[in-house]
């Protein structure tokens, strides 16, 4: 894959960015698209750079997760959202649920998070969809090639925290659920939340074995917890959880019993997912965070004193959603991250009807230091609670699938060249 070229623009959109200010908004995302375009075909000369081609799946809003699957098992991966799944390559809606169900854009979806998995090992991906925060959790049982009744089983009850993710965690090799959870499904805050890995049983059609990861009672934990991810912080080989008051080390040996302890942690503000990489390449791993209802992008520095917290961008509001991808390949992960507009409602939050942003912020190093430069893939989709960045149309290139108020997304990655540009 060819290293994406560093156009000339880039150090004036960063400078943009930091200029940035809420009322400049809407102006700035139409300047910087503007710049970045221009200056790319200035200077890349014959190296290939990423753009996007961006198409609604869906204009209706059906949730604010979404995953990526063959669930029809033609070869192609297919995108579901809540109760519908879309099938490759012309996106026809099939619906999931009895009814594919729609929301009013004003309000909520019950649909924060979706993964597709083969929960029951039948060889049919199905999808696993984590409802609205401190409900509940379930797998869609995909009838074989999507095609027919999907058998809905509940995974748990409780389903706390608004950014929950399925992940190895305890490198076993079987993903788990991890989310926050507590004794009963009354709907209320209660002492003994706690994060959870949850795992399906001998038998997958029960409610999933709930295992508390024990330490001190968190706020993440409650029902509408903001922040949550993974990584192994202390480079011990053993994934660690985090949360923005800390982090949870993975003790040596974990039998499914073991105390793992809370190490207190300056993580930021309420944000989304969390994820942790050496992002400035000097030995230690850092972490990475988002504003999922004010403005700002952190990445949390790891020195030998403690942490120092570092604003990445703050081009944008609302950015409830934040995954990190090579999006270029050039062997540095970038982050993907966009506006979850309307997040509150039309009056709720920073800026809530500002333009529905995605962007992609390319990582390099400067002097030591990681710089991140923005690239705007499309003003009029944005992000909902959780979304997938995953090579679509198995062409070698990262895409990016979305579900939200604004409909549902496919974000193709594509390669042009000055050359094309020109003609
Ligand atoms: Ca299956
Ligand atoms: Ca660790
Ligand atoms: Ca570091
Ligand atoms: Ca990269």
């Amino acid at each position: 894959m060819t290293a994406m070229t560093m156009p000339k623009c880039k150090t004036d959109c960063t400078r943009l960015v930091r200029l940035s200010s809420g009322a400049m908004l809407h102006g700035m995302v139409k300047i910087v698209l503007a710049c970045c375009v221009l200056a790319t075909v200035a200077t890349a000369q014959g190296e290939d750079f990423v753009t996007f081609e961006t198409r609604q799946l869906d204009g209706k809003f059906r949730s604010e997760g979404v995953s990526v699957g063959d669930f029809n098992a033609d070869g192609k991966m297919d995108i579901a959202a809540g109760s519908a799944w879309y099938a490759a390559p012309d996106w026809t809606m099939h619906p999931i649920a009895d009814a594919v169900e729609e929301f009013d854009p004003h309000a909520y979806s019950n649909s924060f998070v979706n993964v597709s998995s083969d929960v029951d090992g039948d060889g049919a991906r199905d999808v696993i969809v984590v409802g609205f925060p401190g409900k509940e959790t379930w797998w869609w049982k995909n009838p074989g090639k999507g095609e027919g009744r999907w058998r809905r089983n509940l995974c748990t009850e409780v389903s706390n925290n608004e950014s929950p993710t399925f992940c190895d965690v305890n490198g076993d090799g079987r993903r788990e659920l991890l989310l926050g959870t507590r004794e009963a499904a009354d709907g209320a805050d209660k002492p003994r939340e706690g994060m959870a890995l949850l795992n399906p049983t001998t038998d997958p059609f029960l409610p999933w074995k709930v295992r508390i990861i024990a330490g001190p009672a968190d706020p993440a934990a409650e029902v509408f917890g903001h922040g949550l991810g993974i990584g192994d912080i202390n480079r011990d080989g053993r994934t660690d959880i985090l949360v923005t008051s800390g982090w949870w080390e993975q003790p040596a040996g974990d039998n499914g019993h073991m105390a793992w302890s809370f190490h207190r942690a300056p993580f930021g503000e309420a944000c989304a997912q969390m994820h942790v990489f050496d992002f400035d390449g000097d030995g230690d791993n850092d972490v990475v965070s988002s504003s999922a209802h004010q403005v700002g992008i952190w990445w949390h520095e790891q020195t030998a004193d403690g942490w120092q917290t570092h604003t990445i961008s703050t081009l944008f509001s609302q950015t409830h959603a934040l995954e990190l991808a090579d999006i270029n390949g050039d062997g540095l992960p970038d982050l993907v991250t966009g506006k979850r507009w309307w997040a509150h409602g039309p009056k709720g939050d920073v800026d809530p009807s500002a333009p529905a942003v995605v962007y992609w912020f390319e990582l390099t190093r400067r002097d030591g230091k990681p710089v991140w430069l923005p690239h705007l893939i499309h003003d009029n989709s944005g992000v909902g609670t959780q979304f997938e960045v995953a090579d679509i149309n198995a062409d070698g290139l990262l895409d990016i699938a979305v579900s939200n108020k604004k409909g549902v997304f496919y974000h193709r990655q594509v390669r042009n060249t000055v050359a094309a540009t020109r003609k």
